[in-house]
Formats: structure tokens, C-alpha cells, sequence
């Protein structure tokens, strides 16, 4: 996106960024939910895994307490019942602790010496197993309130042992996801029973939400924790966008920072010089009385990677504007005097140089000096120097005089380019010492076969001539013009009817081929 002026630059900067922002936060978003996600599935694990953990401790801890109890299955309740009660006041959340003895329980810790079948009790603790835990809805003397109901086997007997029921309440596990608002709720499934958080009886297993989040059995018991609700909650999601906002805007900053000096016109010409894409042509000059080669016009040439050749008054306008002149023209010398190492080889000594310069070079301080460092560079004594400046300088610079005579007394020429274009003040002509006058190509190329008279070109000539000045044609391009502008006493002429600008390799045989031409001629 080469050189685009500055309302065009924003419209498409603007809304490329804005692109770019949308894209950016979408990706942030996802990649900040992702790792939220995958944050979220572990810290659940870890929940479970704890919750599982306490309840597997908290059961241990009463089958230790209740083990020692077992071989008192058969002793009557009155020598055991003191016992009984004492331990179940140690446990602290048990209910009833019960002494079993063929299926039938005969002692409570509570109401002492009974009988009851422990099917009345618990209809589903299978009192032929070693060990049984169930989940019931509640027991005699608190029938609303679920409980664990405990069953241990004294070994070796068929029916007997300890059945204990105990509170059980998922508060303490409910406390440790008081973080997690994604989490709505647990519950703990026994057998055909779950224990929620969210009602107070039990609910059955198929009235459970379809789709837990993670369930983990409780090691050793029958028992299995499982969550229920969602990865991410609201909050992340708000919490990522808030996030996201400033985060984007500052990247989309950057990011139009970043466009803006990369697609900075002028920025654009100083790289572009940096990667070597400039080069230099030369179109030859004729001297209008022997016809032969007089001298060449250096030219300026962009080749970008990507939008190619890019015409000369365009870039030379934007590196004008852009203040970047200077070191495009300083870059210019670099470029010539490289060329002219080998161009020296081959163009005959005296042959004339011409280059165009900016006014706004000729303004600038360090002119002089970037002229003598620039001549330095050039094989010495050489070519004749030609600088071509438009006629603007004369009108602009109050200075002009005292550049023009300093350029001559560094025998320099000066050339009046593209004459008839600007704002012409004639006055200048004379007030000013310079050597060349060239003629706009505008001017010249009008004439024709059939329109060989030009009045203004006339009058023009005749300026010239009275002012001893000597004239360049630009742009002749046929042997008309060709006949008419030496009639018309055009003491130079540049143009395709004798050259194309040409690379130095090209100019090189160009010139072998003139000079051989002319001998012949
Ligand atoms: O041949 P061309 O299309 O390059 O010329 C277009 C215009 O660009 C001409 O007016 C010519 O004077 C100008 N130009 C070409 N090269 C340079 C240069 O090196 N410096 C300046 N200031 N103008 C140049
Ligand atoms: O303005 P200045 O004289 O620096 O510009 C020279 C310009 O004129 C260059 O762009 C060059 O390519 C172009 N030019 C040179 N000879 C001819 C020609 O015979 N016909 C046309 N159309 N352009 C020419
Ligand atoms: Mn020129």
C-alpha cells in the first residue's frame, strides 16, 4: 500500500484495525475461556477428590470406634448399654447406635434394651454382608432428616453386629465450592438414593440432573460424589471480556502505530532506499550543430517488490511533501557516483551530467556541503556538472542568486527545467546567471507534420537566443520536431527519437553505437 495520501490512509488503516481488533478479541476470549476451562475441570477434580477424602476419614474413624463393639453381640444390653452410650456420645454425629444380634437389634445407645427386626429400621442394610452403608430418609425419632445407616458384621456370626445411624449433611462440602458459583450443586448416591444440595429428602437417582459434571466414588464405601452445573460461570465470562477490552485496544494501538510508520509515505521512500530499490537511468543529450552525444539526464527510478515501477513525479512530490527529499537526493548522488565509476570508462571526458534537484535541497543548509561531498565521490575531473532545478527556486528563494554563483564557482551548471510550466517570471531570466534553458516536452510536442508553428515557442526561442542562453529541447520525438528546433537555432536536443532513459549498461552502448554512427555519418 505504497505512498497513499493521508484521508485514504486512515479510511483503510481504520478499518483494517478495527478487523484486527475484532479478530484479536475473539482470539483472546477463547484462548483466556479455554484455560479457564481446563483450570476449572481440574480445580473440580481436586474438590471431589478432598470431599471423597473427608468422608472417607470421617467413615474410617467410626468403623474404629465401632469395631471394638463387635464381639459384644451377644452380651446382654444392661452390661453393655453404658458402653454403647458413651461411644456414640464420642462420635459426636451419631444418632442411634444399635447392638444386632440375629437380624434382630436389641440395644440402643439411646433407649437402651428393645427388640426390633432390622428390616423395620432399614429395609435395604443387608445384614448378611461384612460391612453395609445406606442412604434412608430418616429415622424414628427424626423420620424427615436423611441419615447414613452403618452396618458392621461381627465376624464369624451370621446376623450380628453394630448397625449405626448417623447425621450426614453436605454443608461442609457445599462450604468448600462457596467459590465456585459454577458449581450449583452435589450430591451423594448410594444405591438407588442421592443425598443434593438442594432438597432437603432424598431424591431418587433417576429424578437427578441428566448430565453431572464429574463424579468420584468415595474409596471403600458404596458411596460416589457428583457435581452438577457448568466449566465457566457467568462471572468468566464477564471477566474476560472486561479483561479482553483494554487488553485489545491497547494492541489495536500498537498495531495501528505500527501500520501508520510502516505505511508512512515517507517512511516508505526512506526504506525503499535502505533495500537498494532505487536506481538511476540516463537519457543522452545531443548537441543540435554536429548531432553528436553532448550528455546525459540522470533519472530517478522506484522499482517496488510489489506495486513495480512507481512513477518519479509521484514519489518525488510525496518525498517533497514528506520532507524526505534530502535524503532521497543525497541518496541520488550515491547512486550517480557509483555509475560513474564505470560510465567514466566509457563516456568520453567532458561529457555533461545533468541532474534535477529540489528547490527544497537547494533551500537547506547542508546543500553546499552534500554537493562537495558528492563531487568528491565522482571520478575526477570528468564530466561536467548540470543541475537541472525548476523555475520555481527563482521565484521562491531570495537566496537564489548567491546558490546559483556559488554552484558556478564550483563549476557547476545550472539548467532552468521544465521551462513554460510554472509560474514563469520572466524578470528572473535576466536577473539571474544560468546556462541552459529546457524547454518543457509540452511545448514541443505539439509540433507536428501538419502543425510545424508554435508562436509561443517562437518567442521563447527568441528570449533565449537574445539572452545568449543555450536551449534544451525536452521530448522530441520526430525528425520534424527534430528539423524545426535546429532551425528554430535549439542548441540541444533530449528525446525518444534518440534515447530512451537507459540503465548504465544500456547507455554505455548506446553511446559506442552514436559515436560509431556519427563517424560513418
Ligand atoms: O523521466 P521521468 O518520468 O523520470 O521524469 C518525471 C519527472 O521526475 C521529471 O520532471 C524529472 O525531472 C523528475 N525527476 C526524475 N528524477 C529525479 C530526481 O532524481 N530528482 C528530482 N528532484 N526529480 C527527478
Ligand atoms: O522534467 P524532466 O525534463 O526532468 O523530465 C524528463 C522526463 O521526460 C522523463 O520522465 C523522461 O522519461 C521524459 N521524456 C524524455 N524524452 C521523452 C520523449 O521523447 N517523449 C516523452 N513523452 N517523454 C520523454
Ligand atoms: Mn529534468
Amino acid at each position: 500500500m505504497p505512498l497513499l495520501e493521508t484521508p485514504l490512509r486512515h479510511a483503510v488503516f481504520s478499518r483494517r484495525i478495527i478487523m484486527f481488533g475484532l479478530l484479536f478479541f475473539a482470539l483472546y476470549c477463547s484462548l483466556m475461556l479455554t484455560l479457564t476451562w481446563h483450570d476449572r475441570e481440574l480445580q473440580h477434580q481436586q474438590l471431589l477428590e478432598s470431599s471423597s477424602l473427608t468422608l472417607q476419614k470421617d467413615l474410617n474413624s467410626h468403623q474404629r470406634l465401632l469395631s471394638p463393639l463387635l464381639p459384644f453381640t451377644q452380651t446382654p444390653c444392661d452390661s453393655i448399654g453404658q458402653e454403647l452410650s458413651s461411644r456414640a456420645a464420642i462420635a459426636g454425629d451419631l444418632r442411634t447406635l444399635l447392638l444386632v444380634n440375629n437380624d434382630h437389634a436389641y440395644c440402643s445407645s439411646t433407649t437402651g434394651a428393645f427388640d426390633l427386626p432390622v428390616s423395620d429400621i432399614s429395609a435395604q442394610v443387608d445384614t448378611t454382608q461384612d460391612s453395609d452403608i445406606q442412604l434412608i430418609k430418616g429415622t424414628s425419632f427424626q423420620p424427615g432428616k436423611p441419615a447414613l445407616v452403618m452396618w458392621l458384621k461381627t465376624p464369624g456370626s451370621a446376623q450380628s453386629g453394630v448397625l449405626t445411624m448417623m447425621d450426614l449433611t453436605l454443608a461442609p462440602f457445599q462450604l468448600m465450592m462457596a467459590n465456585h458459583p459454577e458449581i450449583t450443586g452435589i450430591a451423594l448416591e448410594n444405591h438407588g438414593n442421592a443425598m443434593t444440595s438442594w432438597q432437603s429428602q432424598l431424591t431418587p437417582l433417576n429424578r437427578l440432573p441428566a448430565v453431572p459434571l464429574h463424579r468420584l466414588a468415595v474409596a471403600g464405601y458404596p458411596l460416589e460424589f457428583t457435581l452438577y452445573g457448568s466449566h465457566l460461570a457467568a462471572r468468566d465470562y464477564q471477566l474476560t471480556a472486561l479483561g479482553g477490552i483494554p487488553l485489545t485496544l491497547m494492541v489495536m494501538l500498537i498495531a495501528w502505530l505500527a501500520l501508520y510508520y510502516v505505511c508512512d509515505p515517507g517512511k516508505q521512500i526512506l526504506l525503499a532506499i535502505k533495500r537498494g530499490e532505487f536506481h538511476v537511468e540516463y537519457q543522452p543529450l545531443i548537441a543540435s550543430a554536429s548531432g553528436a552525444a553532448y550528455g546525459v539526464e540522470a533519472l530517478l527510478r522506484w522499482h517496488h517488490p510489489r506495486q513495480g515501477m512507481i512513477p518519479p513525479d509521484i514519489f518525488i512530490r510525496v518525498a517533497e511533501k514528506q520532507n524526505v527529499i534530502i535524503a532521497l537526493t543525497r541518496h541520488l548522488f550515491q547512486l550517480v557516483a557509483r555509475d560513474a565509476k564505470m560510465l567514466c570508462q566509457h563516456l568520453p571526458a567532458g561529457t555533461h551530467m545533468g541532474l534535477n534537484l529540489s528547490p527544497l535541497h537547494l533551500e537547506d543548509e547542508g546543500f553546499r556541503q552534500d554537493v562537495l561531498k558528492w563531487v568528491a565521490t565522482m571520478p575526477e575531473n570528468h564530466f561536467n556538472y548540470v543541475f537541472e532545478i525548476t523555475e520555481h527556486i527563482m521565484v521562491r528563494e531570495k537566496n537564489a542568486e548567491a546558490i546559483f554563483s556559488w554552484l558556478r564557482q564550483n563549476d557547476i551548471r545550472i539548467a532552468i527545467d521544465d521551462f513554460g510550466t510554472g509560474h514563469s517570471a520572466l524578470i528572473y531570466l535576466e536577473k539571474y546567471p544560468f546556462d541552459y534553458l529546457k524547454i518543457d516536452r509540452g511545448f514541443i510536442q505539439p509540433l507536428s507534420s501538419d502543425t510545424l508553428t508554435s508562436p509561443v515557442l517562437d518567442t521563447v526561442l527568441q528570449l533565449a537566443h537574445k539572452l545568449k542562453l543555450k536551449t534544451v529541447a525536452e521530448g522530441v520525438e520526430t525528425r520534424e520536431q527534430e528539423a524545426w528546433l535546429i532551425n528554430r537555432g535549439v542548441s540541444h536536443l533530449q528525446g525518444y527519437l534518440y534515447s530512451r532513459p537507459l540503465k548504465p549498461e544500456g547507455l554505455i552502448s548506446w553511446f559506442e553505437q552514436h559515436a560509431a554512427l556519427k563517424i560513418a555519418s
